[in-house]
Formats: structure tokens, C-alpha cells, sequence
């Protein structure tokens, strides 16, 4: 797909076209000015130490030039994307840490601005964890929960907890290629000390590393986070919600959450509402308080609470260029410190949280847990102080759009039947019948380098159409979610016609939204339920089901899509490819991983290629389970999926329904 506009999103190109003509310059101008390093980009730049950098190109660079060292360019390729994998699982894992301690100073009654939201999964939470939890207080449980947890991120020896919720099979492969995460941290330091000058010279050894460290990311540090947020703030359901740049209201305070920890914007997702605040806001001249979200934060709050979002990782500046912020506060990762320079040129103050990262220009309220309420109210003040201060000019936009996120794994296993005969099996019959062809988990960033979030949007109307049920995650869901395409009727009217009949008689999406970047992990909770339903592969690998991550740009979409591959899903990443120099790196990470792990991470530009290798993948997979052939429009023999009344009959049969 040539780069015809600059966004995909025509709400957000209009913003940037404005800030063309007042010279305002974005992210997207500095993607044009800069460009990118076309040896650190394919992998062939080393600088592990100070005898280079050294660059590793030329006519056979890959059987013929070598470092000062003496590091092939494979070795090289390599440990630079076993880096990558480290400081994406890292980043997700610092965050799980957060929130774990959070639940520890919840259980040992440390904090009164937090609490215990769902028991029920706690509850489940400890039972993977083999803890105790029937009779005993929930504090109790949840304390032991927390400091098991914990114990994931020092072990030094074992396996880490939740290896074990993986299929059996899965679980043997890893054990048989020694890639079963220890402890969070150990990887992540054994990592970068495999990578340093010196150390670890074998591509296929290094990067089976990166695949042990990734899975400390999928399976340890990205599914605890998921799970304890869970229990702190409650478990997502379908909310209905707004999407849009279009969020902002010209007579209200509006705050914007940004980044990705939930702690402090589940507080200020409650002290928004409280009288004295409004009063506050109308003693400055507004009419109320509205809050919206960006990129990752964005999605928590809007899963759990509706909080409407201004989009992902692109739109931030655009947000501030509506001129209709009174703060932006952010915490961690995916923040651009371009926003503070911008921020000058309005009267946006840009606010950083979290004690683990500054920006120049930034006003700085540091969030504590133990007083996070008050920190929330005083962030909420100073909006309402600056509200008085915006000026007239700004590029205001009106358009929204409706959308419905909130699709937990625990969700999808209720939608398929309710709360007593929850399970995958309609999912897995639908499948298997060719009503649904496959699953694409769509995932990652929206990048300037490309028309930011169209590419999501090519896969995700065309998957659709070829009945591919999509679940998204992080910026792939802004970038539906700001297209409107995050509703029922989306189905109704772009989807093939099995898909079109499974959403129709659940009443959801064909593009269901699981979730912040870190909710990748329950992906893998949603393949690992598949394969115990049976009826597909008795394994995550081996299932019709592919991730694209078609316009990522972080580590943290490294370790997701390695995490996702060792787990046994095909991944296609979008863009140019970061070990492209070399074809040994290529090979490992395609043919050897398939072959062990029966996913693969492979990096295609091409939307249409990718497009046309997702629908391989799955095609492929469904021949190997001897599943009807996919034929549009002709479906097998399957179970009648029970639709909502069917549903509400069999609870009130039951017991009263008291949530998931
Ligand atoms: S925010 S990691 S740009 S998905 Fe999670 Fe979006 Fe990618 Fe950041």
C-alpha cells in the first residue's frame, strides 16, 4: 500500500493538515526528515563495546565481514534482537511489578485508595496458584497471591507459575528446548549479559534465549499484570464507549491519561466525578469535567469504566493540537517528550506521574500509592486552574465514534453460553465448521513511518470479510476503534457471511477489543482454553490462528510477537525487517521456530503479503486438522450457537447472575 495520507484516521489528518499551515511540527514531519539507518535498521550494526560501532555490510557481508571482534553479522543480528526482546519484556514486566506490589499494600491494608474489585477472580487467580482461598479472608488469599507472584520476578531457579497454564504439549516444547522462564529478571539480566561484547556467539543459542525472556514477558510479566488489574479494578465486560479526537468538549476541563499503568487513572477515574471537584471545574468557568484516554491507559480505563479514547500512539500530539487540553498526565512508556515542546505553543500542561520517568518542560506530580487519591485530585485541580487559560486557537474537531470494548478472555468464555456453560466449545465448533475461517490476534503500535493506522485498517476489513474473527489489543484497537469499527453492525455490514451469523447470534464484533498492549496475554489464556476445549490442535500451535503486528515500532511488540511465536502462533510483523541483514536470523526465526515451536515471526511491508500469508497460515493449519475446507458461504454441520434469550433462560434456571 503506497503512503498516500499521513494517518489512516481522516479525523487525525485533518488535525495534522491544520498543523501543516501553522507550522506546527509532529511527529509526522520528523518521520519524513529522518532517515532511518539502513544498517542499525536490518541488524548489522554492532555496538556492543567501543571497539566499533561496527558495521557490517558489503558484497556477502554475512559470509565475509566480521567485527573488530570477529561477531558474525548473524551474532550480531542476533543479540541486537534479543536486546530488543529484553527491553520490551522489561518494560511490561516493571509495569506488572507495580501493580503487584499494589495488591501486596491492598492485602496488608497499606492503602485505603485501592481495594479488591473481583473476588471471583482472585479466587481463580489462586487457584492456578495452587493457594488456598475457600473459608479464608480475602485479604488473606490475596496477600499470598501477591507474594507469589512477586516470587516470579526474583526466582533465580524453576519455572516460573503460570508456564504451567499452558497446553501440556506447549509446555513440553519449551521444556525440551530449555526456553521455560526461571525468573523475570534473571532472563531479562541474563539476556543482556549473553548479548554484551564477549559472551554468547551462536544466533540460534542467543535467540532461543530471547524466546525464554520473551516468555517471561507473555507468560510472567504481561499475564500477571493482566490478571492483578483484574482484580483490582474488576474484570472487563463490554462497555459501550466513544472513540475519536472528536472526544474533547470546547466548554468542559478535559484531561487526558496517557501512557500505560492504570493505578493513578483508576483514582482520577473517580475523583472526576466527585461534587467537589465539578464545583471546582465550574469556579474556573467550565461546565463539568471530561476525561479521555490515549494509547494504553486509554484502553484500561476504557474497558473498565467507558472512559472514551483519542486514539493510539500517533494521535498524541494531534490531541494536543485540538487545543482543547487542559492536562495530559502520563506515565510510562509510548509518550513522545515531543509533547512538552509542542504543548508550548498551547496552553496544555503536560503532567509526568510516575517516579520512573521525567520529560524537560513537564510539571511533575508523582503518584504514591498510599496517597493516590489525593495526587489524583490535585492533578484534576490543576486542569480546572488551567482551563481558564486556553486559547482560542486549536484544530477542533467534532467527529466521534461509537465502539464497544471491554472483551475479557472471561467474557468471551461467557458469551459463548453464560455463566454456568461458559466455554470455548461454540468458538471451536464454528471453527471447525468453516463459519469462522480463523483468529487473528491484531496487535501493535500505529507507526509514523507508514499512514499511521491504515494498515491495521486494510487487515482488519479484509480479515473480516474473509471471515477471520479478529481479536485486537493496544494501538490496533485505537485504530479500529477511532474507524467506528469497533461495533456489532460492522459485522452486519462488512463481514463474511459465517462470520457475519456467529456475531450476529452473540450479538458482538467481528473485531473483538481484549485490551492495553499488555493484554496480549490474554491471548494466550484464550488459545490455551481452545486447545483444552478440543476439536482443534491439543496445542496453542497448530491452531488457525495468526498475530500481525503490521505498524509496530517498539521492543515491546518484539517481545510480544516472540512470546507469541514461541508459544506457537505464526506472527507477521509489518514494516522493514530488524535482522534483514542477515539470512541466517531470517531462517531461525521463520523455518527453526516453526519447527520447534510451530510459530514463526516473519516481516512483510507488504499489507497485501501479509494479508495473503495470515490467510496461508490459517489455511495451512486448518488442512493439517482435517477441518471442513474454507469455502465462503458453505459451512459444515455445527452446534447452534445459543443467542442471548437462550442465554438469560438457562441463568435464571440457574442461579441469579452476579457477574462474570
Ligand atoms: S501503546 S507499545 S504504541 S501498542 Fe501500548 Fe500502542 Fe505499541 Fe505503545
Amino acid at each position: 500500500m503506497a503512503k498516500q495520507r499521513r494517518s489512516g484516521d481522516e479525523v487525525a489528518d485533518r488535525i495534522i493538515e491544520w498543523g501543516i499551515t501553522e507550522k506546527l511540527e509532529t511527529c509526522f514531519d520528523r518521520a519524513e526528515k529522518m532517515k532511518p539507518c539502513p544498517i542499525g535498521g536490518s541488524g548489522a550494526c554492532c555496538s556492543m563495546c567501543h571497539m566499533g560501532p561496527c558495521r557490517l555490510v558489503g558484497k556477502n557481508a554475512e559470509e565475509s565481514v566480521v567485527g573488530v571482534c570477529g561477531a558474525s553479522l548473524a551474532t550480531v543480528a542476533a543479540r541486537n534482537f534479543a536486546r530488543m526482546i529484553a527491553g520490551g519484556t522489561a518494560a511490561h514486566s516493571d509495569h506488572s511489578r507495580d501493580m503487584v506490589f499494589t495488591l501486596l499494600a491492598v492485602a496488608n491494608g497499606e492503602t485505603r485508595d485501592f481495594q479488591i474489585t473481583d473476588v471471583r477472580k482472585l479466587y481463580r487467580v489462586a487457584g492456578y496458584l495452587d493457594i488456598e482461598f475457600e473459608g479464608r479472608q480475602v485479604n488473606d488469599v490475596a496477600r499470598d497471591v501477591a507474594s507469589t507472584l512477586i516470587s516470579d520476578f526474583g526466582r533465580q531457579k524453576g519455572e516460573i507459575n503460570f508456564a504451567r497454564r499452558a497446553p501440556k504439549k506447549t509446555l513440553e516444547r519449551w521444556r525440551k528446548w530449555n526456553v521455560v522462564p526461571r525468573g523475570i529478571d534473571r532472563e531479562v539480566s541474563e539476556a543482556m549479559h549473553r548479548t554484551t561484547m564477549g559472551v554468547d556467539h551462536d544466533p540460534d543459542h542467543i535467540l532461543l534465549h530471547g524466546l525464554r525472556t520473551a516468555l517471561a514477558d507473555g507468560w510472567g510479566g504481561s499475564m500477571i499484570s493482566t490478571d492483578v488489574t483484574d482484580i483490582l479494578f474488576g474484570t472487563p465486560m463490554p462497555v459501550k464507549a466513544e472513540a475519536s479526537l472528536g472526544i474533547f468538549k470546547d466548554d468542559e476541563v478535559n484531561i487526558v491519561v496517557h501512557g500505560h499503568e492504570p493505578t493513578l487513572s483508576e483514582k482520577i477515574v473517580d475523583v472526576v466525578s466527585e461534587p467537589e471537584m465539578i464545583e471546582y471545574a465550574k469556579s474556573r468557568g467550565a461546565r463539568g469535567i471530561n476525561l479521555g484516554g490515549m494509547c494504553c491507559t486509554a484502553n484500561e480505563v476504557l474497558m473498565r469504566h467507558g472512559i472514551p479514547t483519542a486514539g493510539g500512539f500517533t494521535n498524541q500530539e494531534l490531541g494536543v493540537m485540538t487545543g482543547l487540553i487542559d492536562v495530559l498526565t502520563v506515565d510510562v512508556q509510548c509518550i513522545m517528550p515531543a509533547i512538552t515542546e509542542l504543548s508550548k505553543k498551547f496552553h496544555t500542561k503536560i503532567i509526568t506521574t510516575s517516579e520512573k520517568a521525567k520529560i524537560p518542560g513537564a510539571v511533575h506530580i508523582e503518584y504514591d500509592e498510599h496517597r493516590a487519591k489525593e495526587v489524583a485530585r490535585e492533578i484534576v485541580r490543576t486542569a480546572c486552574d488551567n482551563f481558564p487559560n486556553r486559547k482560542a486557537k486549536g484544530s477542533h474537531i467534532t467527529d466521534k465514534f461509537p465502539m464497544i470494548a471491554g472483551f475479557s478472555h472471561e467474557y468471551i468464555e461467557y458469551m459463548q453460553g453464560g455463566r454456568w456453560r461458559g466455554s470455548f466449545r461454540p468458538l471451536n465448533d464454528a471453527i471447525m465448521a468453516g463459519r469462522i475461517r480463523g483468529v487473528v490476534g491484531l496487535a501493535g503500535c500505529d507507526n509514523p513511518r507508514v499512514t499511521s493506522t491504515g494498515i491495521h485498517r486494510y487487515l482488519a476489513a479484509e480479515l473480516i470479510k474473509n471471515d477471520v474473527l479478529i481479536v485486537s489489543t493496544g494501538c490496533g484497537s485505537a485504530a479500529c476503534g477511532t474507524a467506528g469499527w469497533l461495533t456489532p453492525e460492522m459485522a452486519l455490514e462488512n463481514a463474511g457471511p459465517g462470520l457475519r451469523e456467529v456475531c450476529e447470534a452473540i450479538g458482538i464484533p467481528p473485531i473483538l477489543h481484549l485490551g492495553a498492549c499488555v493484554d496480549n496475554s490474554r491471548i494466550l489464556t484464550i488459545a490455551s482454553a481452545m486447545a483444552a476445549e478440543g476439536g482443534l490442535s491439543d496445542e496453542i500451535g497448530g491452531m488457525p490462528a495468526v498475530g500481525i503486528a503490521p505498524e509496530w515500532m517498539s521492543e515491546k511488540a518484539i517481545a510480544i510477537g516472540s512470546y507469541l511465536a514461541a508459544s506457537g502462533v505464526p506472527v507477521i510483523f509489518g514494516g522493514e525487517s530488524p535482522v534483514e541483514a542477515s539470512r541466517e536470523v531470517t531462517r531461525i526465526l521463520t523455518e527453526v521456530w516453526f519447527e520447534r515451536f510451530r510459530g514463526a515471526m516473519h516481516f512483510e511491508p507488504d499489507p497485501e503479503k501479509m494479508l495473503s500469508l495470515a490467510l496461508t497460515y490459517i489455511d495451512k493449519a486448518r488442512e493439517a486438522l482435517k477441518l471442513k475446507k474454507y469455502e465462503p458461504g458453505k459451512f459444515g454441520t455445527e452446534k447452534v450457537l445459543m443467542d442471548m434469550a437462550a442465554r438469560r433462560d438457562i441463568e435464571r434456571a440457574a442461579k441469579p447472575h452476579v457477574g462474570l
